[in-house]
């Protein structure tokens, strides 16, 4: 098969990982990107957010002149879609970018092309890009029937944890589905230049729900865990002792309670779920709900004690969606700081967050909010809330903190 080139369509925290390891592995690759500053960046070398070992993989490929960046697709054997699939209101999918991809790379399909859809996507997405792409180019089809040129689509789900992308591209397993058994064979091929896990073959239905089986999986059972954290909090038991526990059973392995779930990924995708079997997934629905309250709670507790205090100074440990990463994309830890600092009246809140040096616009302009050093903040609190296990918060010496003579609210479990 020719895989010489292939266009990777949007440039995003997937795209841009699987361009960079297709191009460093002698491939040809086009990047394309509807944001122009993303372009440059990458026709520049740089890379536009933060992602271990990633910025190597791509100041490399692009000076041996393997990757390049454009705001437009390009003539290519394959096409790889990695652009974002958001929920609207209401959690039903939005599909409009993988629409708009399809219809940008339609006019360029040739005989035997092979187009890859990599987002995370509902139950039926790649047949529906698939029927866009053959809208747009009615001499093509997806079985050769009457002498129209055949092309190939198949579903590559991405499995890569934030953090550790590079090296899970690698070394994970991938699923392929092909809307063809030799579409997903093409694909294969293709993942094979850079996978060292084994590449597993389906059908695009059963690839799309397994990519959204494993999130859902992960969002159920860290419910479970919430749950039981607010159980556990009526019963006034720790949560975590219990949990550490009930997990020395061979059989059991519950996951840690948290101020809620964020990313972009688990707190997203079982809502695909729901929207396509709304009557059959209640499971999966109310495990999206529990995450969903359990900031609320968290506010909650910590506005019961904040009335205690006339002016309440609040340290908050952690602003990310998970430990040790620099995102702030729908992080509770950030929305729980938001709502203490505009609806706790009279409220400080003195933020930590040690991996970045400025606050985020939704709480910049605001003057009761300040990023401090950890132990500035928990010094001058009444109240310490920790929100995200940061390493450097599990690590801190506590001692000289006199947390004795402050309220504290621990989320993980790591200053209790
Ligand atoms: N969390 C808990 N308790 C836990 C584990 C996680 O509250 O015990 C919270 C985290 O703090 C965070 C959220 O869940 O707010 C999600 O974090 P995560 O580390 O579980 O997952 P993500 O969103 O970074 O990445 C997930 C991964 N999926 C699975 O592990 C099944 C990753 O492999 C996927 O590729 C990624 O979603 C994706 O892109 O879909």
């Amino acid at each position: 098969m020719n895989t010489t080139t292939v266009c990777v369509v949007g440039l995003g925290y997937i795209g841009l990982p699987t361009a960079a390891i297709l191009a460093s592995n002698g491939v040809n690759v086009i990047g394309v990107d509807i944001n122009e500053r993303t372009v440059d960046a990458v026709n520049r070398g740089d890379v536009p957010f933060v992602e271990p070992d990633l910025a190597t993989y791509v100041a490399g490929a692009v000076t041996q002149g393997s990757l390049r960046a454009s705001t437009k697709p390009e003539p290519a054997q394959t096409y790889i879609v990695a652009v974002p699939t958001p929920f609207m209101d209401g959690h039903a999918p939005d599909l409009s970018y993988i629409q708009a991809a399809a219809e940008a790379i339609a006019p360029h399909l040739e005989a035997d092309a092979l187009v890859i859809l990599e987002s995370t996507s509902p139950p039926r997405a790649t047949q529906q890009m698939a029927d866009w792409i053959l809208t747009a180019r009615p001499d093509l089809s997806l079985d050769g029937s009457e002498g129209r040129a055949r092309i190939h689509v198949a579903h590559c789900p991405e499995r890569v944890l934030p953090g550790r992308v590079m090296i899970e591209l690698v070394t994970n397993d991938r699923i392929v589905g092909g809307l063809t058994p030799e579409a997903a064979e093409r694909a294969k091929e293709l993942y094979q230049v850079f996978c060292q896990g084994e590449i597993h073959l389906t059908d695009t239905v059963t690839a799309e729900m397994a990519k959204l089986v494993e999130n859902s999986y992960r969002d159920v059972n860290i419910a479970f865990a919430n749950e039981l954290s607010l159980i556990s909090a009526d019963l006034g038991i720790d949560v975590w002792e219990l949990i550490r526990l009930a997990n020395h059973h061979p059989r059991v392995d519950i996951l840690q309670p948290g101020p809620g779930v964020g990313g972009h990924c688990i707190a997203v995708d079982p809502w695909f779920i729901v929207d396509a079997a709304p009557e059959r997934a209640r499971l999966i629905r109310t495990a999206r709900e529990v995450n969903d309250a359990k900031p609320e709670y968290v506010v909650s507790r910590v506005k019961a004690h904040a009335n205690r205090f006339k002016t309440p100074r609040i340290a908050v440990l952690g602003l990310a969606f998970k430990p040790d990463i620099d995102d702030l994309r729908e992080s509770p830890a950030l929305a729980i700081a938001t709502r203490l600092a505009v609806e706790v009246d009279d409220a400080v809140i003195l933020a930590v967050e040690p991996h970045i040096d400025e606050l985020p616009g939704v709480l910049a302009g605001r003057p009761n909010v300040e990023l401090r050093e950890l132990e500035s903040a928990v010094d001058e609190a009444d109240i310490v809330l920790v929100l995200v296990d940061h390493t450097q918060f599990r690590q801190a010496d506590r001692t000289p903190l006199h947390l004795g003579e402050k309220v504290v609210v621990d989320t993980k479990g790591v200053w209790r």
